[in-house]
């Protein structure tokens, strides 16, 4: 449970329904071209969110069915519907998932003694190791270091994927847990995540930055912070034009570009415009010239 996870793409026909040959390409582009570590299933880049029970267990299944014991699997099983979460949650242990990962229950404004009974009953019923997945800059769901304590000694939680810029915060969550794991998930921090703690970043788009990402990992354990710097800034000329277009679709599209069948977005997502695309092959005339 460390180093580079790619948070997974999910591709959609046109339609909406699950494109899955595009899906196992994308899984197959990760573990052999970009030589990840894992694959982080169904989460904010999977858009998971937009999608029914039966295709987020299809999902599930392809991707498994693909990828074997290749790399980590981690499925983010989290819903509002705490049934569903836990029939999500089974369903991915019985595939074989090397553990869970639910996000902090969102839109209401619910307190933590209602995030953490959340999690008792999912780890309870699932019995499987468990990732909290805190994202507040989409949940609006912040948590304190006694907060991130009291989940973490709930049994089955192993870790947290810590999608927050606070990295005061993780250094000391990672001084106080050092058993548990901390993933980073903010790509074009990677290298300030991995200084402050966390045992490796799971994001979106390490699909194409995967390579470089590894290496800026290796560079950190090896002590070589010049290299790492240098990665990290390579990394960002691209991140940031991701993210000036939008990261999903943008994935998606350079991926198509390159030969993988990424897909469509699933609605109400946009796909990119002529010109937004224009500036999205950018992106692929930066991969091919590094
Ligand atoms: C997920 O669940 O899909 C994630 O891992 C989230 C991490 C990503 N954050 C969001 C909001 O999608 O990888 C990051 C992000 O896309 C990247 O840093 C570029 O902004």
């Amino acid at each position: 449970m460390k180093g580079i996870m790619t948070a997974l793409i999910t591709p959609f026909n046109e339609d909406g329904t699950l494109n899955e040959k595009g899906l196992r390409e994308v899984v197959r582009q990760n573990i052999d071209v970009m030589k990840v570590d894992g694959l982080y299933i169904g989460g904010s880049t999977g858009e998971s969110f937009l999608m029914d029970e039966t295709m987020r267990k299809e999902l599930l299944k392809i991707v498994k069915d693909e990828a074997g014991d290749a790399v980590t699997l981690i499925g983010q099983i989290g819903s509002l519907n705490i049934e569903e979460a836990i029939r999500l949650g089974n369903e991915a242990k019985e595939l074989g998932y090397d553990a869970l990962s639910a996000i902090t229950p969102y839109y209401y404004k619910f307190s933590f003694e209602e995030i953490k009974s959340y999690y008792q009953r999912i780890t309870e019923e699932t019995n499987h190791p468990m990732i909290v997945y805190s994202i507040p800059v989409l949940t609006g769901t912040q948590m304190t270091i006694d907060d991130y304590g009291e989940l973490l000694a709930i049994p089955n939680v192993i870790g947290v994927k810590y999608s927050d810029t606070n990295l005061s915060r993780l250094t000391k969550l990672k001084e106080l847990y050092p058993d548990k794991v901390f993933f980073g998930g903010a790509d074009d921090m990677l290298l300030q995540f991995i200084i402050s703690g966390a045992d490796g970043a799971i994001g979106s788009t390490y699909s194409l930055l995967g390579k470089q990402a590894k290496a800026l990992f290796d560079a950190i354990q090896n002590s070589d912070l010049k290299k790492a710097q240098s990665l990290q800034l390579e990394m960002n000329q691209v991140i940031a034009k991701m993210e000036n277009i939008g990261v999903y679709q943008t994935l998606k599209h350079v991926l198509k570009e390159q030969g993988v069948d990424a897909g469509f977005m699933k609605f109400p997502f946009k796909e990119l415009t002529d010109d937004e695309k224009r500036q999205a092959t950018e992106i692929v005339d930066i991969l091919a010239s590094g």
